[in-house]
């Protein structure tokens, strides 16, 4: 087409010439440390340990994490996720040491609160890595989930993150009704209007969670967690579950896995804008982007920011992910020396 037949609307590149006007064309997608929850193992062990299938990934303790947390807060890290790791802890058919006094996460959530008072502390609440079965939730004599005793035994386990310091309770048990028993306990004990309640609202029954069920030792023993985890495909399902969450009172949403969900981000997002929406980058994602850079097929740096504002872009305000300590040292390269 002649220069001269090109009508002056059709010229984008007069935007985009300069940096900063790239950076207007990108509104409402910039990551700061508060758009960040950075997922910890935590374990009972003296030494840090990397984590095999998850490599730059550690499992923590209470006599470790202090100093390996300390630089991350001071580049502006905000939240944390803590994932329990049983360990020597025995597992049983009820999970009796999500909840124990031998729970490292349990044993952690005081001394974190007074390392760090400005931290946020979110703890996961599953029994998967606490059960004998490896299963989300109690089971009944035929292999099927008994989802009443599930969810009593759920609003127990948050109960007592909540009394131990946790800001937030992330149930990612995905039973029925779990939410509704969770704030009803958190009522009871005079904390339902302290304790923030982040449902994962919208999970899937992915195959982007093995890294996780490894370094956690939480797959289940038999059969799935297609019962009570999401079908892939299933939009409506998505849509019906975060609308009954939002119903049974949690303050926060998420979307899990991230990358293959996007379109549920959006979709999570246009119908309940008024609800910060956390997105889930879990342990597949992180080992496809760690494994392809080793393999040198791709810039992690550069894809994982494209990654980023692709959820960002989708409508997620928060993004759960392992590379927080690298993002962290992207968005301030100054704070390497
Ligand atoms: O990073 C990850 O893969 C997260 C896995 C996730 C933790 N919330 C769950 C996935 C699963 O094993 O089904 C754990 C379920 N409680």
């Amino acid at each position: 087409m002649k220069a001269s037949n090109l009508e002056s609307k059709h010229i984008l590149h007069s935007g985009i010439s300069h940096p900063v006007f790239r950076l207007l064309q990108t509104p409402n997608v910039e990551i700061s440390p508060h758009n960040l929850m950075y997922p910890l193992f935590i374990g009972s062990g003296r030494e840090v340990e990397e984590m095999k299938s998850m490599p730059g990934v550690h499992k923590y303790s209470i006599h470790n994490l202090r100093p390996s947390l300390e630089p991350l807060v001071a580049k502006g890290l905000r939240m944390v996720l803590l994932f329990g790791i049983s360990g020597s802890l025995p597992k049983d058919k009820i999970g009796r040491n999500a909840d124990s006094a031998q729970n490292p996460v349990i044993q952690l959530l005081p001394k974190l609160r007074l390392w760090f008072p400005d931290l946020v502390i979110a703890t996961d609440v599953c029994l998967c890595p606490y059960t004998d079965h490896g299963h989300c939730g109690i089971m009944n004599s035929d292999g099927t989930i008994d989802n009443d005793a599930s969810i009593a035994r759920i609003a127990e386990i948050a109960l007592a993150y909540a009394k131990a310091g946790a800001h937030i309770v992330a149930p990612s048990d995905m039973m029925d009704g779990r939410i509704g028993a969770i704030k009803s306990a958190l009522r009871g004990s005079g904390l339902g209007s302290k304790v923030c309640v982040l449902s994962y609202s919208a999970k899937f029954a992915s195959g982007f969670y093995g890294p996780f069920r490894d370094v956690t030792k939480s797959a289940p023993q038999f059969s799935d967690r297609k019962c009570y985890q999401l079908p892939p495909g299933s939009r409506g399902l998505a849509a019906r579950a975060t609308k009954r969450d939002v119903e049974e009172g949690c303050d926060m949403l998420m979307v899990k896995p991230g990358l293959a969900y996007l379109d549920i981000v959006k979709q999570t997002k246009d119908a309940y804008p008024e609800y910060p929406l956390f997105v889930y980058q879990v342990s597949g994602e992180y080992a496809m982007l760690h494994h392809a850079a080793q393999a040198g097929a791709l810039d992690l740096g550069a894809v994982l920011d494209e990654v980023l504002l692709s959820m960002r872009r989708a409508g997620a305000d928060c993004i759960i992910t392992y590379f927080t300590p690298l993002i962290l040292d992207r968005l301030h390269p100054r704070s390497k020396y």
